[in-house]
Formats: C-alpha cells, sequence, structure tokens
C-alpha cells in the first residue's frame, strides 16, 4: 500500500507548526535553523513524537477489539505518558511499565513530570527496577500476561512505538508534511536534525524522504543524532525500521546506505543524563527562542546541530530543519540542575 492508503485516526490538530530560528541562527553564525514542533502541535498531554506514530496504529488498536494498551518506557518517559493520553482519549485503559532506565538520583524522579500526567489520565502505572534496554523485556511481557490473566484484552506497543510495524508511518508522512509547508513558506530544507534512540522517528522520516525523492527527485540528509548512548543498538534499530517502513509503503527500491545517518557525539555516557553541551544547547534554545528542550533528547539533538551548524558540516547555505520532538515535562525531575 502507498502511505496515503494506510488507515490514519488524527490525534493532532494538523500539520505540526514550522517556525524561522532567527536569534539562533544569527547566534550561530552559519546555516538557518528552522524548527517543526510536534511538542505544540496535539491537544493530548501536551502532544509528542509519539502522538503522531499512534496516529497510524490507533485503527489497528481499535479493530484488534483491545480493552488495555500496555506499554513501557523509563520513569521519566514521554511514550508511555502519550500511551496514557491516547488510550484516555480511545477511552481505554492503559498500563504502563515504567523501568529504571536513568541513574538519576532525584526523589521526584517517579513522582513528577510525565510519570505524573500518566496517573492523572487514570493509567496503571507499575515501577520496576530494571535498568536502560530499548529492546522487548520481560517485564512488559509479563504486563501483558498480567491483562489477559485478569480477563482482559491487551494491546502491545513496544518502547517508543518503534518495533510495531506501523512505528514508522507517522515520521514517513512527516516528510510530505514538511515538503506541503515548504511550497507554503517558499524555502527548502535540505537538511534535517532529527534525535533518535528506539528510531522509528528517524526512521520513518527516512522512508518519507526516499519517497518523496522518487516523486520529486529532490535529495536531502536526515541526520540522527543518537541519544541511546548505546548507538549500535540504535543505529540497527533504524536500519531495520527504515528498510521495513520503505517497503510497507512500497517505496520500490532499496535504501541507499548514505540515507541512514546516525551521528553519535552528543549522548554523553548514559542515556537520560545531560553533558556539558547538552546544558549549553538547552540554555541556548531558552534563552534565545524562549524554546524549551529536555536533557533526555531534544537537548542533545540541538548540541549537535548547534556543533554541524557552527563547524560547517551543515553549510552556511543550507536551511536545516530541527525536529522538536516534545519532551518537556521531563525538565520536572531534573530541577536541580537549575538550581
Ligand atoms: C523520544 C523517545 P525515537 O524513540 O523514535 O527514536 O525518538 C526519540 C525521542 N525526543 C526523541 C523525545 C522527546 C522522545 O520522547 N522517547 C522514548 C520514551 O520512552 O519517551 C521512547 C524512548
Amino acid at each position: 500500500m502507498k502511505l496515503h492508503e494506510f488507515p490514519r485516526h488524527q490525534l493532532t490538530f494538523g500539520p505540526s507548526p514550522v517556525h524561522h530560528l532567527r536569534r539562533l541562527s544569527q547566534h550561530l553564525g552559519g546555516a538557518q535553523v528552522w524548527a517543526k514542533r510536534e511538542d505544540v502541535s496535539s491537544g493530548l498531554a501536551y502532544g509528542g513524537n509519539k502522538v503522531r506514530k499512534m496516529e497510524y496504529i490507533v485503527p489497528d488498536i481499535l479493530e484488534s477489539g483491545a480493552d488495555t494498551i500496555v506499554s513501557i518506557g523509563g520513569f521519566q518517559s514521554n511514550h508511555t505518558r502519550q500511551v496514557a493520553a491516547v488510550a484516555a482519549h480511545l477511552g481505554l485503559q492503559a498500563k504502563l511499565v515504567q523501568e529504571t532506565w536513568v541513574p538519576w538520583d532525584d526523589p521526584m524522579n517517579d513522582k513528577v513530570g510525565n510519570i505524573l500526567l500518566s496517573r492523572m489520565m487514570g493509567a496503571d502505572v507499575q515501577l520496576d527496577d530494571s535498568g536502560f534496554d530499548i529492546g522487548i523485556r520481560d517485564s512488559w511481557k509479563r504486563a501483558l500476561q498480567e491483562v489477559e490473566d485478569a480477563g482482559g484484552k491487551p494491546y502491545a506497543i513496544p518502547a517508543g512505538a518503534s518495533e510495531h510495524p506501523l512505528g514508522g508511518l507517522g515520521f514517513a508522512n512527516w516528510a510530505f508534511e514538511v515538503a506541503q509547508q515548504e511550497e507554503e513558506l517558499g524555502v527548502f530544507f535540505d537538511t534535517v536534525v532529527v534525535c533518535t534512540v528506539t528510531g522509528s522517528t528517524h526512521a520513518g522520516m527516512i522512508a518519507g524522504f526516499a519517497a518523496l525523492e522518487e516523486l520529486t527527485g529532490v535529495r536531502r540528509r536526515v541526520i540522527g543524532i543518537d541519544a541511546s548512548a548505546t548507538i549500535e543498538k540504535t543505529r540497527d534499530q533504524v536500519w531495520r525500521i527504515a528498510r521495513n517502513t520503505a517497503e510497507l509503503i512500497e517505496l520500490g527500491r532499496e535504501l541507499r546506505d548514505d540515507e541512514i545517518t546516525v551521528l553519535e557525539g552528543w549522548a554523553g555516557e548514559l542515556y537520560g543524563i545531560p553533558v556539558e553541551s547538552t546544558m549549553e544547547a538547552m540554555a541556548l534554545g531558552a534563552e534565545l527562542e524562549a524554546m524549551i528542550t529536555d536533557p533526555v533528547y531534544e537537548g542533545k539533538s540541538l548540541a549537535g546541530l548547534i556543533d554541524l551548524v557552527q563547524g560547517g558540516d551543515i553549510p552556511s547555505s543550507s536551511n536545516v530543519l530541527y525536529a522538536h520532538l516534545g519532551g518537556q515535562q521531563a525538565v520536572n525531575a531534573y530541577h536541580r540542575l537549575w538550581n
């Protein structure tokens, strides 16, 4: 099936807004930087990139007749908060396994921000002491079993909705949305910068822009900035999901190696722990543009963008589009960084 033929259940207000970051661009003194904002494009509990992924998964959930969506993430997972939001919106239950993905020693870590919102929305939140891993987990399988044992019908969504067969479609569609917005704005984004961890955001974009290239012949760079600090696993997931998504939307050719770029260097040593470049990027975004980013994901991809622009790797003739994927709710658990 072609992308536009897949059923889509709209959860966003419409295309996410695109705007020029004038003061940041001026400060960096190179390429023009724009942002496309997944953080302000849905009314469901502040939205974010998972809401867009879920638009293509909800039809399957509804068709399955499930009564409980089961998913997994860290204590401050944005993904599980968005699963709780979509479940509330659909009138379903959410069962969320929240693991100890980040060795972040803050007594509020499992109480404020994302996890607070998930609890407010009525999700059944289960804390688990397993560490970070983007793969399929036993705790998650157990949670699915528990729903069945209680006579319910679970619907399984893996970490970040990435290993779900339809997980890449939302951001494949994002590519077509960008092309439409370029026409309206009279600008061409030759480079896209996106944070990548479980992989389907970046992978979906790769498949979508490849499909667009087939139609228009226009090539661009889609640069994934790793924030997992387990680069091999993330690279592997991006490759696999990009290929699967390309096949699903009938791209009609293999993806080229140069279409799949995951860069390391801004994740630091550990997932979820900011480093100096993260803090500097967050400060620049906030002070110059009032664009708030988080220390786990978006601060790290913004740090990557800043270095690539300042170092000239993204040339000054470029228009670069920063994909803002949400995630600000976690800053509450990191308040100490600003005290
Ligand atoms: C997340 C993911 P992918 O997982 O699709 O690569 O996206 C990375 C990403 N930015 C980027 C924000 C704000 C994100 O929340 N979050 C996960 C979560 O549990 O919240 C899946 C890891």
